[in-house]
């Protein structure tokens, strides 16, 4: 099993899309679970690429690459994290503020967030503030999911915020956020409800937004 792990990190990390797609089958058909095949492989090796992207090891291109192989691997996995036959949580609209174009952790957030019951309408990418805003005002949503990995679009959490409330909607529903950059104290700061490391956490803080018990 070892191999498998070994040769999907390496896979991701250098962009092999179809290398991954087979490593991650390998994986699962010998039985690994697919949160941990996540969690202690797929995201460190995403990790590595951003650390070799930060010392001039890699460039935007190889960046790119290797998103898709993380991609390409996790489509195969997301049968598994969404199946779900937990009864309805809530219903979450969820994406990546306005400039930022990252989304594999807003979909891992999404695809859990479905495993764990509730109805995600993911507005995708670059998503502006007032998309948010017309997505609440339709109506039936419990949570909005902001997700942000640059700390240049930051800020745009906190502009979507400020839109819900101009709109009279941010007392209808809980904001949760979440990205690598985001932490507690900015989730305060600007006014969120909660805020999430990773995937799982996303989970629990849903669950806990909407009252619905772990
Ligand atoms: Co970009 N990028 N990138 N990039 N990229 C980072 C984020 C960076 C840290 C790399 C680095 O320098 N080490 C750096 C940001 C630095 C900063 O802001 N301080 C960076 C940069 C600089 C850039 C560009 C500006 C580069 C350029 O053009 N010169 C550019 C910006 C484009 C834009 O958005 N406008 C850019 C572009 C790209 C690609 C398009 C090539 C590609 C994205 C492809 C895609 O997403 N479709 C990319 C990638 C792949 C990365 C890294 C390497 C990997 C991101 C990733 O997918 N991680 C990244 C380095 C890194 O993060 N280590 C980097 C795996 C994923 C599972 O983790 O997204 O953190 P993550 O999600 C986690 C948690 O954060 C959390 O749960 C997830 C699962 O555990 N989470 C939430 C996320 N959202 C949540 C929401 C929640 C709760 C939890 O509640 C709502």
């Amino acid at each position: 099993m070892k191999d498998v792990l070994d040769a999907l990190k390496k896979a991701i990390e250098e962009g092999q899309a179809k290398d991954a797609a087979r490593a991650v089958q390998a994986a699962l058909d010998a039985g690994a679970e697919p949160g941990a095949i996540l969690r202690d492989v797929m995201v460190p090796a995403m990790d590595e690429v951003g650390r070799r992207y930060e010392c001039g090891d890699y460039f935007l291109p190889e960046m790119l690459i290797s998103a898709r192989a993380m991609k390409e691997a996790l489509a195969l996995l997301r049968p598994r994290l969404v199946a779900t036959d937990v009864k309805p949580a809530g219903t979450v609209v969820a994406g990546t503020v306005k400039g930022d174009l990252h989304d594999i952790g807003k979909n891992l957030v999404c695809m859990l967030l479905e495993g764990a019951g509730f109805e995600v309408r993911d507005l995708g990418v670059d998503v502006a503030p007032e998309k948010f805003v017309d997505a609440v005002r339709g109506g039936g949503v419990n949570l909005v999911a902001l997700s942000a990995l640059l700390t240049t679009t930051l800020p745009n959490m906190k502009v979507t915020i400020e839109q819900l409330k101009a709109a009279g909607l941010r007392d209808r529903v809980g904001v949760m956020v979440g990205g690598a950059p985001v932490n507690d104290r900015l989730a305060t700061e600007i006014g969120a409800d909660g805020y999430a490391e990773d995937a799982a956490g996303a989970v629990a803080l849903a669950r806990r937004l909407v009252g619905v018990p772990a």
